[in-house]
């Protein structure tokens, strides 16, 4: 019988984490998380994939760690022994970044250079060659430099996580060039879903739409409504790691839609999806200011659509139903819209439905 292929996978239990887990158990991979200790579950977004260890069916195994304890991280790499890595690992908010630096550089820029110097000293001492997923990410491009943004875009970046995410992503390119590590950087723009974490702008609306109607809360409070994003669908863009670890050759490739809408667009949309005026319910906070702000980001996928036949499958307008709808839901309501067709599409889950339990 043939070994089935190993992933490791830092960040699993977070919105990319878990849908590249049931991507890779789709494709029969025996998948490997690293998961941090917490005092309440955090395992909420893969619960429904994972299979207790002793059932010979399971293929999803979780390992205690953290990106910033270098030894647990080699000794996981050598239990696991691992042909592919994806490092989706981070403290991930932008904004908090500003509040706790230090440990947001520690995580997502040393956490990086653990994980590659692993790498190396495996590689070296067995032979086995694994390939590296590094998650870039928009922010890198900071401050305007030229639109749209694309793989030769030089850098600006403009918080703690995203002068972390740059160093990361130089030590991914160093350790190409150095060790013939397959290390690829994937410069991913924001992408969203219904399992988005709840601070983040997207999913805090539509978050706070479906409590408005369920009578849980009366106002939203946000900052910068005029910033700029290309939003994207998660489950497109994990698809994407993975083609970039299947290529012959690693490569650094921006995954981004093409199109970006401000916040005050984002309002629009998801407020019309349930025939309400953002307007009515929508605050400013200034507590949700950055010290500095990155206020246009759209990004240019021709690399990845030429050489990986990459595509996103939702429009803009699509994504906000969806996320919506899948809100709405939680509190047993529906936008009765296309949002609802798409949100039974986006739970289909072939794993989820084969798994043995
Ligand atoms: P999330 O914030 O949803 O998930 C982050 C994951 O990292 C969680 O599993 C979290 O664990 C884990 N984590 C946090 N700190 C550590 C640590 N010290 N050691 C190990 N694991 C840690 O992020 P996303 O899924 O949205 O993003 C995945 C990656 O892609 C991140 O690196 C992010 O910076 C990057 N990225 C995301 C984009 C997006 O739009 N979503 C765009 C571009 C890049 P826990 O659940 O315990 O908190
Ligand atoms: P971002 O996402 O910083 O782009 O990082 P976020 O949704 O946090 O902010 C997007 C824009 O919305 C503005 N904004 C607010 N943001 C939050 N979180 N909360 C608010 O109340 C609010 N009001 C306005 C922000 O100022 C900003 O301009 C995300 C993360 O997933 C990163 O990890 C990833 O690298 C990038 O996307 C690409």
């Amino acid at each position: 019988m043939t070994q089935p292929k190993r992933a490791l996978i830092t960040g699993i239990t977070g919105q990319d984490g878990s849908y590249l887990s049931e991507l890779l158990l789709e494709k029969d991979y025996e998948v490997h998380g690293i998961v941090r200790r917490t005092s309440t579950f955090n395992t909420d977004r893969i619960d429904h994939i994972y299979v207790d260890p002793h059932n010979q069916a399971a293929r999803l195994f979780l390992h205690y760690g953290d990106l910033t304890d270098g030894v647990t991280l080699r000794r996981i790499l050598e239990e696991v022994r691992p042909k592919e890595i994806y490092n989706l690992g981070a403290q991930s908010h932008v904004r908090v970044s500003f509040d706790c630096p230090e440990y947001t550089v520690d995580a997502v820029g040393m956490g990086t250079l653990r994980l590659l110097e692993a790498i190396r000293d495996y590689r070296n001492r067995t032979g086995i060659d694994v390939r590296f997923y590094q998650a870039g990410s928009s922010e890198m491009f900071g401050k305007v430099q030229e639109v749209p943004q694309k793989e030769t875009t030089p850098f600006y970046p403009r918080s703690p996580y995203a002068c972390a995410k740059v160093y990361a992503h130089w030590q991914t390119v160093n350790y190409r060039e150095s060790y013939e590590i397959f290390g690829c950087n994937g410069i991913l723009f924001n992408h969203e879903s219904p399992r988005r974490g709840e601070t983040f702008v997207t999913r805090k609306i539509t978050r706070a739409i479906a409590r408005i109607l369920s009578g849980q809360q009366k106002k939203l409070y946000l900052g910068n409504l005029d910033a700029k994003r290309d939003w994207g669908y998660a489950k497109d863009y994990v698809q994407a790691m993975w083609l970039m670890l299947q290529q012959d050759e690693p490569d650094d490739y921006v995954v981004a839609t093409g199109e970006t809408h401000s916040i005050r667009e984002f309002l629009d949309i998801a407020f019309n999806c349930v025939g309400k005026n953002w307007q009515d319910y929508v605050e400013f906070d200034p507590r949700y200011l950055r010290p500095a702000e990155v206020e246009l980001l759209i990004g240019d996928p021709t690399k990845v659509k030429q050489k990986l036949n990459w595509q996103p499958s939702l429009s803009f307008e699509q994504l906000v139903a969806l996320m919506v709808e899948a809100d709405l839901r939680s509190f047993g309501k529906s936008s009765n819209g296309e949002g609802a067709e798409l949100f039974e599409k986006h739970n289909e889950n072939s794993y989820e439905r084969s798994a043995a339990h």
